[in-house]
């Protein structure tokens, strides 16, 4: 049996974060915003689906997807860069590749005693980010 995401998390840290966003393109001011953001997660795991729903006071992002199906995603709110996204299990790693414009793109989650972490790549930035549970 994999590891069960689901649950409402809330942010607790986000390293390098500013890096990754520079990374993506994201404008000066947005970034301000954004770095201030205390973003939480909720995420509903049914077998290999999968929803994610970031929200903040500024902006919400979701995403649907199933274990092992590319798909295309248009970060709509974040950099809006369309690109295929595939996330499979390596272990008990949940690992998207984000296939675009962009190199190096993707993120990694998992689970360390309590906690969600999060790893968002981009280029040759990497954000780390931990959440707990709400
Ligand atoms: C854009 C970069 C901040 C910053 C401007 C908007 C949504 C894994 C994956 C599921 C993510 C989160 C992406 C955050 C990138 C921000 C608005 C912040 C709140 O999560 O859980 O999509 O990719």
């Amino acid at each position: 049996m994999p590891v069960d995401f689901s649950g409402t998390w809330n942010l607790i840290s986000n390293d390098n974060f500013e890096g990754y966003m520079v990374a993506l393109g994201i404008d000066f001011a947005t970034r301000k915003i954004a770095k201030m953001l205390k973003p939480q997660k909720v995420i509903k795991q049914d077998g290999d689906s999968f929803y994610i729903h970031t929200t903040s006071t500024f902006r919400d992002y979701s995403l649907q997807f199933r274990i092992g199906e590319e798909f295309e995603e248009d970060n709509k709110g974040l950099d809006n860069r369309k690109c295929k996204s595939l996330v499979t299990w390596e272990n008990d790693k949940l690992v998207c590749v984000q296939t675009g414009e962009k190199k190096n793109r993707g993120w990694t989650h998992w689970l360390e005693g309590d906690d969600l972490h999060l790893e968002l790549r981009c280029e040759n930035q990497v954000c780390k980010q931990v959440f707990k549970r709400a």
